[in-house]
């Protein structure tokens, strides 16, 4: 009786250690995609740091700037500088597609605003750390 229980024991305790070990090993393969700002998408009237708040961004993530048109808004990536004076470098990486994916391969700071005059001093900025 005794030792049967103690197998049943056992056996639930192999497949709960199975079952973490399938839960972590897939982690670093299974990558998020972030629509930035959620409905509301990339526009003027939203705090995106805030947007940006709680959320883990980790390496192979990618983020999705969604705005309703390509002359509206554009999304360029910028250093802490740029960041810090809502300009953006005539060689940073800019896209203005409406739909526009970044995908996040390395790891710390990461620095986006609209380039289009007065929409970053308008709120539309958004620093993230990207982890490991
Ligand atoms: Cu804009």
């Amino acid at each position: 009786m005794a030792s049967r229980s103690n197998t049943i024991v056992a056996a639930a305790a192999a497949v709960a250690v199975v079952l973490a070990v399938a839960a972590s090993l897939p982690a670093a393969a299974s990558a998020e995609t972030y629509k930035v700002g959620d409905d509301f998408g990339w526009d003027i009237g939203m705090n995106y740091l805030d947007w940006a708040q709680g959320k883990t961004f980790k390496v192979g993530d990618t983020l999705e700037f969604v705005y309703s048109s390509e002359a509206t808004h554009n999304v360029a990536l910028v250093d802490s500088q740029g960041y810090d004076t809502c300009t953006a470098a005539s060689n940073a990486p800019t896209e203005s597609s409406g739909d526009d994916t970044v995908t996040l391969d390395k790891p710390g700071k990461w620095f986006f605003i609209c380039s289009v005059e007065g929409h970053c001093q308008s709120g539309m900025y958004l620093a993230i750390n990207v982890e490991e």
